[in-house]
């Protein structure tokens, strides 16, 4: 195995919010003491993090006046002068304030939804001026937990209206940011809107600015939904959607676990590395986890710094995979290189092909040979190969 350190070029980087948790959950409170922005910025760029992301009001309190926002975010822009990090996503807390209990963009309350966009907009303004390029959205809040308490076409009318109007202002600002939706299928609330990355791409195609508007899948939220995350990945990337990406660990549908990335299931894991290292993903690699409540803080650097590792570690296996001649004997015998070519023959019409014969049975005898291929993945990712 070759050296495992963390250059900038790797892009890691960790939101504020992750190694900053206090371990509050449904059934208890703090079980750490909160972490002052500017010292997480030194710890995670002694880690080999290239970058940070934060919520506005993990940087500054909700109700914070403008000095006191000052004083916050200067204190932050040092650590980051200091340490040389960037700020390559902000994102936007619509969901902790008891205001935002039915949503901001999508809250059936006017005022509230009005409220909303101005924070996203201030917030907007403070990403660029740290140099964010992308935005995240994750609408957590925007959903229900019952059927009539919300009419869904008109909570996406204003969805889309939302994301509109800050669309029309960064490119009336000449900002060069773009937004990333985050989709999850619930939690906290009970059906949340635009549950999957499928669903987003759908959302996201009817927005006035569809071109400024993409996807920030998160392993965790897909693997909820029992989704294969790689999956979701690849057809983002299909769409030229990928914005961003949330690494973290799940175990199937149940809670949102947000592991450090690599555990839980470590075979989506492995082809979620094989899929951004392979296609053509350009951005952060950002890790959204919570480090367990069982852990102080020597447990919060052992688990930021296992995201680092194990994106290394598999990313070294899917190389490994790749280059060995007999995965590639093994893709050729699975005929994985004839799906990239057109069905149809140049030049070719769908009359010359029903005018082709084709004898079913012979072609249905030939096996695919995926069980040879799938046990040379899993034999480097169990580290007996390679
Ligand atoms: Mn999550």
């Amino acid at each position: 195995m070759t050296e495992l350190s963390p250059t900038p070029t790797d892009k890691f980087s960790f939101g504020l919010w992750t190694v900053g948790w206090q371990g509050v959950d449904v059934f208890g409170g703090a079980i750490r003491p909160p972490m002052d922005p500017a010292y997480a910025v030194h710890r995670l760029a002694e880690l080999g993090a290239y970058g940070i992301s934060f919520h506005d009001n993990d940087v500054f309190a909700f109700d914070a006046d403008a000095a006191e926002k000052k004083t916050a975010i200067d204190s932050l822009r040092r650590a980051l002068d200091e340490t040389g990090l960037g700020v390559p996503m902000v994102t936007t807390n619509l969901f902790s304030h008891p205001v935002f209990r039915d949503g901001g963009f999508t809250n059936n309350d006017r005022d509230v939804r009005r409220f909303a966009l101005r924070k996203a907009a201030d917030n907007i303004d403070l990403a660029v001026s740290l140099g964010a390029k992308v935005f995240v959205a994750w609408g957590g809040r925007e959903g229900a937990e019952s059927g009539a308490s919300k009419d869904i076409r008109a909570a996406l009318d204003r969805y889309a209206e939302a994301f509109n109007i800050l669309g029309q202002y960064v490119l009336d600002q000449g900002y060069d940011l773009r937004f990333a939706i985050e989709p999850k299928p619930n939690e906290p609330r009970g059906d949340i809107l635009l549950p999957t990355v499928g669903s987003a791409l759908a959302f996201i195609a009817e927005l006035d600015h569809p071109e400024l508007v993409g996807v920030n899948p998160e392993v965790g939220h897909e693997e909820m939904a029992g989704l294969n995350f790689a999956h979701s990945l690849a057809q983002a990337l299909w769409h030229g959607k990928l914005y961003h990406v949330d690494l973290n660990g799940q175990n199937g549908p149940r809670f949102d676990q947000d592991l450090r990335f690599g555990a839980g299931n470590v075979r989506g894991a492995f082809w979620t590395v094989d899929i951004l290292e392979t296609g053509g993903y350009q951005g952060p690699r950002h890790f959204d986890f919570k480090p367990p409540r069982t852990e102080d803080e020597s447990g919060v650097w052992a688990s930021a710094s296992a995201c680092i590792r194990n994106y290394l570690i598999l990313r070294e296996k899917s190389r490994a995979f790749r280059a060995d001649p007999e995965v590639q004997q093994a893709l050729a015998a699975a005929r994985v290189d004839q799906l990239s070519v057109a069905t149809l023959a140049q030049g070719e019409s769908l009359a010359d092909l029903r005018a082709e014969s084709f004898d079913p049975d012979e072609a249905a005898a030939r096996g695919m040979a995926f069980e040879a291929l799938d046990q040379l993945a899993l034999e480097h990712l169990y580290g007996v190969r390679g």
